[in-house]
């Protein structure tokens, strides 16, 4: 069978691509970052267990794939974190945590590797938990700040998708804290205390 040819549209490969065994993120537009145990200070519940460890160790990376400008209204980011197993003082390794500049905008998590746990706080002060762990997906409402927790004794894995005009407000969560701490609990399995 013949078709009549207007125009040709040519085949090309997307910009960025995911290793689906890592989540390792290649391509154009990708946005890196890795934090330290230094660059967390005041974290961490334990002040004196933060003090004896080494500054230098890798407690998680980001990476985004960020194909609009920061702040474009409609537009949509991904991205994959992974963070190291590790406690400061029994208290696990965890992300610094942030609500979105524009609290009204939601975000999607999804568990790749490893167990973790997914805080979750509203303005009210609400606290929820959510297990991570391969395949889960976790819906991040609108409003809602989040902070995850590596339980495991692997690298956790994760991925997340955001809209572009979020943006990020850490400075509410660095001056009041989660209001809960997964920790290593008596029986040596992880338990979220309010705190
Ligand atoms: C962005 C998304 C994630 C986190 C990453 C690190 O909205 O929630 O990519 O940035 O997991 O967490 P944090 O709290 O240090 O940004
Ligand atoms: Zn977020």
């Amino acid at each position: 069978m013949e078709f009549d040819v207007i125009q040709r549209v040519s085949l090309i490969d997307p910009p960025a691509a995911v290793n689906l065994h890592t989540w390792h993120l290649e391509g154009t537009n990708l946005v890196e970052s890795l934090k330290r145990l230094g660059d967390l200070p005041g974290i961490f519940r334990d002040a004196r267990a933060f003090a004896l460890m080494d500054p230098d160790t890798v407690v998680y990376r980001v990476q985004a794939y960020m194909p609009t400008t920061e702040g474009t209204e409609g537009g949509l980011y991904f991205g994959t974190t992974v963070i190291e197993p590790g406690t400061v003082g029994g208290e696990y390794f965890m992300t610094r945590g942030h609500s979105h500049a524009r609290a009204d905008r939601a975000e999607f998590y999804w568990g790749v590797k490893g167990q973790g746990v997914l805080l979750l706080l509203t303005p009210g002060g609400t606290i929820r938990a959510e297990r991570i762990s391969a395949g889960s997906l976790h819906y991040i409402d609108a409003n809602t700040a989040h902070r995850v927790a590596n339980t495991g004794d692997e690298p956790l894995i994760f991925g997340a998708s955001w809209p572009s005009d979020a943006g990020h407000n850490y400075a509410e969560i660095a001056s009041q804290g989660f209001g809960a701490r997964v920790v290593i609990g008596a029986s040596g399995t992880p338990e979220i205390i309010v705190v």
